[in-house]
């Protein structure tokens, strides 16, 4: 394919950044805007290897930088690949690409460089996928999990399960074509037997998308609580800043505050709230109607309670409204004499916690019964999981598929009927891989991507 070119590093000031060039007529590109200071022929140059020299658009200088060739297929899109470094500079950079463009490369949509090593082979598309999941994350975790995802452990988990499919259809397919001569008749407890361990293994794909969104998108999270029992306290322990306004005037908090913490191994997205009271203040109210709209969005919420002083009507009301969500009950103020009714608040939670939000030493038990409640480690990433909407819609339709296969043998309809069915989940499986996949669902999957990837 001709070569495309573009910035692959940030589109920011920096020490260094980087033009890309792919494609069969790279190196001629490369010649072009770059001259090596010790007079050789790029042509020459052999793959990993790099070199010092000046950079020029027409004759024109514009910096001084170095060259990084890599000869196809050894390279990220496994076609010819060179990397031009200059300058850390948004305009030299530019200035660089456009030199680059003006010797006949065409510039880069988003993703290009990734789809092409696609289309070459070089990965799957579940492996392109997780690439900009990498670029993505924002925990160990979810990385951790992106590149097993990168190195195929998807890949090879739709693989294994497909193979079993496969393997059944093709001895059902035999018993429909050659009765007389299958020796046994169709076992079917066996096939069921099997056919019910790939539809597990699917459901279990299935319920790693929601762990997986919790870990890339982070975890909606609202503090909530009447005024004064010490939220907006609660959410600078965790910020690990002055990120809220502290004082003992009830009804201080009233926009959201909003912050991205790591706690308990996963991003949340923590708002602190207005207290929730019934009041006559304008502003105020609508900080309450805020809150509970946030606390309506959350998927987690800290509801936090003052050990100092006795429930009253607005806790009453506060667990009213909590009913139904996933919920920690933080009891604060652990530092004050004890009024609250504990074992009563203790039992309308799943889980409690009694910290001082003003001491430091509360953070790792809000650590801990978090990282309880999310429970993120109940399922191994590590050995592939679902990632985006697009692989989640195939694997559902693969495992209804697999649903209505078992179903019919069950109640003893046609082996051909079986078939269909099937070769309807392998078809959705191949899909999910990226074996039989519509150049429109490429095209869908590359336009995520930033331009240099
Ligand atoms: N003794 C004690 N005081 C606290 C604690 N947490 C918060 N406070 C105090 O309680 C008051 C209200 O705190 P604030 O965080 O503004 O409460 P909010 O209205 O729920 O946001 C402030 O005077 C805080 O210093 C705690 O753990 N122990
Ligand atoms: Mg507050």
């Amino acid at each position: 394919m001709s070569a495309i070119a573009a910035i692959s590093t940030p589109q920011a000031v920096g020490g260094v950044s980087m033009v890309r060039i792919s494609g069969d007529n790279a190196f001629d590109i490369a010649a072009k805007v770059f001259n090596p200071v010790n007079g050789k022929d790029i042509h020459g140059m052999k793959g990993y290897t790099a070199c010092y020299g000046n950079i020029t658009d027409g004759g024109e200088m514009l910096d001084d930088g170095v060259l990084l060739v890599f000869r196809a297929p050894h390279s990220y899109t496994g076609e010819d690949v060179c990397e031009i470094t200059c300058h850390g500079g948004i305009y030299i950079t530019r200035k660089v690409l456009q030199a680059c463009i003006n010797a006949g490369a065409e510039p880069a949509e988003a993703g290009e460089f990734t789809k092409r090593a696609l289309l070459n082979g070089k990965m799957s598309l579940t492996q392109a996928e997780a690439v900009i999941d990498v670029i993505n994350a924002q925990s160990k975790q979810y990385l951790d999990c992106s590149n097993a995802q990168r190195e195929g452990s998807l890949y090879r988990r739709i693989e294994e399960i497909s193979q079993h499919i496969l393997d059944i259809t093709v001895q059902i397919a035999a018993w429909i074509d050659y009765p007389d001569e299958m020796l046994d008749s169709f076992e079917s407890s066996s096939h069921l037997g099997q056919l019910e361990n790939c539809r597990c293994q699917l459901q279990c794909l299935l319920e790693s998308y929601d762990i997986g969104k919790v870990l890339r998108e982070g975890v909606p999270t609202a503090i909530v609580g009447k005024p004064n029992v010490g939220k907006s306290t609660l959410m600078n322990l965790l910020v690990g800043s002055e990120r809220s306004i502290v004082t003992d005037i009830a009804g201080t908090t009233r926009d959201i505050v909003e912050e991205t913490v790591m706690l308990g191994g996963a991003v949340l997205r923590i708002a602190d709230c207005a207290g929730l009271r019934e009041t006559e203040d304008v502003v105020e109210g609508i900080g309450v109607e805020m809150m509970l709209k946030k606390l309506e969005q959350a998927s987690l919420v800290l509801a936090v309670f003052d050990s100092s002083r006795p429930l009253d009507r607005d806790d009453y009301t506060l667990l009213e409204k909590l009913k139904g969500k996933q919920c920690i009950c933080v009891i604060n103020k652990a530092d004050l004499e004890q009024k609250l009714d504990m074992p009563f608040l203790a039992s309308q939670f799943s889980t409690a916690v009694e910290i001082s939000a003003n001491d430091p030493g509360s953070l790792k038990k809000l650590n801990d019964v978090v990282e309880k409640t999310l429970d993120l480690d109940r399922l191994d990433m590590s050995a592939g999981f679902i990632a985006n909407e697009r692989q989640r819609k195939c694997a559902e339709e693969a495992e209804k598929a697999l649903q209505q296969a078992i179903d019919g043998i069950q109640i003893g309809v046609t082996l051909d009927a079986t078939g269909v069915m099937l070769e309807k989940a392998l078809d959705s499986l191949m899909q999910l891989s990226g074996k039989s996949v519509s150049e429109t669902v490429i095209d869908e999957v590359f336009r995520r991507f930033c331009v240099g990837k």
